[in-house]
């Protein structure tokens, strides 16, 4: 049976790309396999954050996580710091990855090219080592990931096969799965740059009201020439509302564009706009039900029970492995 990870990191209000990227597909993976679904809270202290905005992030994706059909049954659900294995496993692996490993990741060259070296923290540097550690406590064989972070996957499965030829089969060998429609949403103001929580630009929150969501879509950057034809070069904002559409409606996104060819730009974002409200209107009233109830906490709190088991049975096997004395 499949093992499934995945995670989001508390570092803002969630987006449209967080939605479709990631919390879309959750619930189809309690369905295909043991499913492990985290909130990243030591992730989100990797770049600067309020304490008081961590904490509320935190809660908030706990709710959207049950709200997007997560069934406490069938999916543990749990805080990254709420299993201190997630520590302890980071400081083993972190000898088996190397620094020129760590700097060709595109992800912190994105993140940390326009700062000073004095301003970058080890924890932004080290973050694919953390991830790494996260992945394999679980053991988990598939970890569903947008398309940036399928190169830390792929960092983790070159830890794998060094620490596995160095001290025998321990390590599982998970492999990314990226979405086929929605890996990478962009900016509606920028749709050459990703929606990104930490990056507001041009980002629909989930937190959006309807009419602020309808207004985004209608204002969204398009381009040249007045119909609607998927070409992601030189067309790449009608490319975005495209996918944005293809994701919400579970359609491939050729059968998305087949269907809009040759629309107006304006009726074709009153189409994307009111698919947007079909999705998001339910979602939205599930997840204000949640929250009201408090039920989460609850589910957190005996996710991380569930967790802690299986994490720490694979911590002793590395520790054992390397020749810690576990006494
Ligand atoms: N724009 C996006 N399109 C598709 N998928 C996306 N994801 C994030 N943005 C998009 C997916 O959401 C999940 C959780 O992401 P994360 O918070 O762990 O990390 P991230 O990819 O770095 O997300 P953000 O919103 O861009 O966060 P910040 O701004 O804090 O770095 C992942 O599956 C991610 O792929």
């Amino acid at each position: 049976m499949e093992r499934i990870l995945s995670a989001i990191k508390p570092t803002g209000k969630l987006t449209l790309g967080n939605y479709i990227g990631a919390l879309s597909h959750f619930k189809d993976f309690q369905d295909q396999g043991e499913s492990f679904i985290f909130i990243a809270d030591l992730h989100a202290l990797t770049l600067p954050i309020e304490p008081e905005d961590l904490r509320n992030n935190s809660r908030d994706i706990a709710a959207f996580y049950i709200a997007s059909g997560l069934d406490p049954k069938k999916t543990t659900m749990f805080l990254q710091s709420s299993v201190s294995a997630h520590a302890e496993l980071n400081a083993i692996v972190q000898n088996y990855l190397y620094m020129g490993e760590l700097k060709r990741m595109t992800q912190f060259k994105d993140k940390c090219s326009k700062m000073a070296d004095t301003a970058i923290g080890m924890g932004i540097f080290a973050y694919p080592v953390l991830m790494a550690a996260d992945i394999l406590l679980y053991e988990a064989t598939e970890v569903p990931v947008g398309e940036d972070q399928a190169q830390h996957v792929e960092l983790c499965r070159d830890l794998v096969r060094r620490f596995n030829h160095r001290y025998g089969e321990i390590l599982k060998l998970p492999k990314a799965v990226v979405p086929t429609v929605g890996a990478r949403i962009m900016s509606l103001t920028d749709p050459t740059k990703k929606m990104s929580k930490s990056d507001p630009k041009g980002d629909i929150f989930l937190h959006d009201d309807p009419r602020a969501m309808r207004k985004k879509i209608m204002g969204a950057k398009t381009d040249m020439g007045p119909t609607v034809t998927l070409d992601p070069q030189e067309k790449p904002g009608i490319a975005n509302l495209l996918t944005i559409y293809a994701a919400l409606d579970r359609i491939p996104l050729e059968e998305a564009a087949h269907r809009f060819d040759g629309y107006r730009y304006g009726d074709f974002k009153k189409a994307v706009a009111d698919k947007l409200d079909e999705v998001m209107i339910p979602f939205k009233a599930r997840y204000q039900e949640i929250v009201d109830s408090g039920s989460y906490l609850d589910v957190l709190r005996d996710g991380a029970r569930k967790a802690r088991a299986v994490a720490n049975k694979t911590l002793h096997k590395v520790q054992e492995a390397v020749g810690l004395l576990t006494l």
